[in-house]
């Protein structure tokens, strides 16, 4: 039985990659910081199958800890400080987490086991203002956040891992993922938990920023199988992955309220205070390296996923959920 350990574990990603990692029959355990209050919502269904272990990316014996007691065959080091807006609010800490984390991640393989497959979570946010379109593998990297610039660290400190101690370390460069488990501060789950209490007449307006930034936005099921699949090869390499279509936040807008019957502009209102001190104005990406190397493949498309986040939230709704 392969066995896999899981930074970030209690995330959005973290919750889908366990499912997929338990199906496939894997021993699965994963990181949790200490918290005052229960953060383990996401991976509820899945509590009794799985191991979980306290440390933090910023304590670095935490992690020598757990990585020696789990002799994980593969890490995927999905935790960061991932709210691009809180990175201009705490630029340090998101450093010390989102990419010097990275790196002690690597030194506990380095000291551990160099020969534990690792996973790190690299961002097209990376791509920033970007220099070419569609992004690819090659694309030169111009980060407008904080946390883009810590992302680009991270990638950077895989790539120089690999190729200094010969661990088998991969980036996955993911575009936008999303699903109904989608913090609530991010654009797409924002609107569709909107639409859902404007639907049932518990809010009547939504304040948002820049409407005309378009994203390429995927399902966070279809994303986690790329990351596994990147483990699993010859040789370690870095992976767009993408779906290789881009919408502005004003056609999610309107997808997520036509999923109701409800006018967007009837409910939606410009708030300087969601602008951001630099935007990334277009993300798409091209994944043709994936398709062709790890027979990967987007499945679910943009309508489907809004309509998925919408249905999931008037269904949460329903039953009196928080
Ligand atoms: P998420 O929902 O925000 O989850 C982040 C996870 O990191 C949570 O489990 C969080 O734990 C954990 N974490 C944060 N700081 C930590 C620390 N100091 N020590 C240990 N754990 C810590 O993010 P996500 O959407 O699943 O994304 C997963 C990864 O992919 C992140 O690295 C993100 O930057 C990257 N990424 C995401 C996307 C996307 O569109 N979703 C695209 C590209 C890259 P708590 O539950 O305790 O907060
Ligand atoms: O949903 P967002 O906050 O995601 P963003 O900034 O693209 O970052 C996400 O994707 C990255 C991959 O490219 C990840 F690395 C990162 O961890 C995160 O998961 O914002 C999307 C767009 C932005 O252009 C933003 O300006 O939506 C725009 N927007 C407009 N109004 C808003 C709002 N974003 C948020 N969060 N809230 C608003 O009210």
């Amino acid at each position: 039985m392969k066995k896999a350990l899981i930074t970030g574990i209690t995330g959005q990603d973290g919750s889908y990659l366990a499912e997929f990692l338990l199906e496939k029959g894997y021993k699965v355990s994963g990181i949790v910081r200490r918290s005052s209050t229960e953060t383990c919502e996401r991976i509820e269904g899945i509590a009794d199958q799985i191991t979980l272990r306290q440390a933090d990316l910023l304590d670095q014996l935490s992690l020598i800890e757990v990585i020696r007691e789990e002799e994980p065959d593969e890490i995927y080091n999905l935790a960061a400080q991932s709210f691009v807006p809180t990175s201009w609010s705490q630029p340090v800490l998101t450093g010390e987490f989102t990419g010097l984390g990275v790196t002690k991640v690597l030194e506990g393989i380095r000291l551990v086991n160099p020969k534990i497959r690792m996973y790190q979570a690299s961002s097209s946010e990376m791509f920033g203002k970007v220099q070419e379109t569609p992004q690819t593998e090659t694309t030169r990297f111009y980060p407008r956040s904080p946390y883009g610039v810590a992302k680009v660290y991270g990638h950077w400190i895989t790539i120089n891992y690999r190729e200094s101690y010969d661990i088998y370390a991969c980036s996955g460069i993911l575009f936008n993922h999303e699903s109904p488990r989608r913090g609530r501060e991010f654009v797409t789950r924002k609107v569709t938990e909107a639409v859902a209490k404007i639907k049932f007449g518990l809010q009547d307006k939504v304040k948002l920023g820049n409407l005309t930034a378009k994203r390429d936005w995927g399902f966070a099921g279809d994303y986690v199988k790329a990351m596994w699949l990147m483990l699993q090869q010859d040789e370690p390499d870095d992976f767009v992955i993408a779906t290789g279509k881009t919408h502005t936040v004003q056609y999610l807008v309107e997808t997520a309220f036509s999923c109701v019957d409800l006018n967007w502009e009837d409910h939606v209102e410009f708030d300087k205070a969601f602008e951001r001190p630099a935007e990334v104005d277009l993300l798409i990406g091209d994944c043709s390296k994936a398709k062709k190397k790890l027979g990967w493949e987007p499945e679910v498309n943009f309508e489907e996923l809004i309509q998925m986040m919408v249905e999931a939230d008037l269904k949460r709704l329903q039953k009196g959920g928080k």
